[in-house]
């Protein structure tokens, strides 16, 4: 496994050098965050992303995301465009040497929470996730509470230009179901792959976060049975998942170690996320730190799956704590996700020890 850190390129306050010394680490997951959903990106800006992670001498070869635009999950005729732009976009980032481009295909929200600073027992802070305070509330109060508590820190997906035309997107919404989403999914799919395969990038759709319906927009990529159609839909190995351990396990339905085995078995796995949550009553979660016995999450066999396959792909801490006084973009702090990093090495690390 490779292991890798999200970075957020110049809006990032964590300095590339101290990433760099997180042990065993060996690039960064990068994006643009000033360029909206749908745009071709510049090539300046892919080229000052490049090399300042050039510099710093960590790869970047995995980006997250290249955002889908919402008419392109709508279906909407505008769609042809907004993919013609995601092509270019591709073969730019392709040239500099992207292997690997996250993606999700959420409707309106990239992700949901309740809470971004849940207190936890030892003074640290977690995003939660509490039913009641997101559904069946009006999503304007859940925007509102996400932009407080962030502290100015910009959050990933929840960008306050797109979020202002918050209504007419629910409007746009309005009685999509699953199916429909699918189909766009699949349009989508069926014009950027030959791209992908023709320049040598792996797509790596995110599940969705949670993977549940929330505000009653249609979500598709939820569990095992979701994966498997997608992957068989356009059944081609540039077709793939970010399997993410958190954003799965959330719903404790999930079978990760299955899950991870059959994708990663079938060579559909490029890019992971390993993040740990523990579930609470009715369904409500909360993250934690990445060691297996602090949550719900089996992490140490998750890697053993990775192990398991001599795994050469792309793995990355997915969110951790704001631990030691950190201020920082909730979920993407420096400190507990460097532990986590080296937490999964360890275990990597005994396993390798003992199969030799
Ligand atoms: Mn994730």
């Amino acid at each position: 496994m490779k292991m890798t850190f999200r970075w957020f390129g110049r809006d990032d306050k964590i300095p590339l050098n101290y990433i760099k010394q997180i042990p065993g680490m060996t690039g960064v997951v990068g994006g643009i965050f000033h360029i909206p959903a749908g745009e071709d990106w510049p090539e300046e800006d892919i080229d000052e992303l490049v090399n300042k992670a050039k510099e710093a001498n960590l790869e970047l070869e995995v980006i997250e995301s290249v955002n889908v635009h919402d008419d392109i999950k709508l279906g909407l005729p505008s769609r042809d465009q907004y993919i013609e732009n995601y092509k270019s976009t591709m073969r730019k980032l392709s040239k500099r040497g992207v292997k690997v481009i996250c993606y999700n295909f959420m409707p309106i929200f990239d992700w949901t929470r309740s809470d971004l600073a849940m207190p936890l027992p030892d003074g640290s802070t977690a995003l939660s996730y509490e039913r009641d305070k997101v559904e069946g509330i009006d999503p304007n109060e859940l925007i509102d509470r996400i932009s407080k508590e962030s502290k100015g820190h910009a959050m990933p997906g929840w960008e306050p230009e797109r979020l202002a035309h918050i209504a007419t997107l629910f409007e746009q919404y309005d009685g999509m179901t699953e199916e429909g989403l699918f189909n766009n999914l699949v349009y989508f799919l069926e014009q950027v792959i030959p791209v992908a395969k023709e320049c040598d990038i792996k797509m790596a759709i995110h599940p969705d976060d949670p993977p549940w319906s929330v505000f009653n927009l249609p979500r598709i990529v939820k569990n095992e049975a979701d994966i498997n159609r997608i992957l068989q839909a356009v059944d081609e190995p540039e077709n793939g998942i970010t399997l993410c351990s958190g954003s799965l396990g959330a719903n404790r339905d999930n079978d990760l170690p299955q899950i991870f085995d059959q994708v990663i078995q079938r060579d559909r796995a490029p890019f992971i996320h390993i993040r740990n949550v523990t579930h609470n009553e009715k369904g409500d979660f909360h993250e934690v730190d990445h060691r297996e016995y602090s949550g719900s999450v089996d992490v140490r066999k998750l890697i053993s799956v990775l192990h398991q396959h001599d795994y050469k792909g792309y793995v990355r801490p997915d969110h951790g704590r704001m631990i030691w006084g950190e201020d920082s973009r909730p979920g993407y702090g420096l400190y507990d996700r460097a532990l986590g990093a080296v937490y999964m090495q360890g275990i990597w690390d005994c396993l390798e020890e003992e199969r030799s």
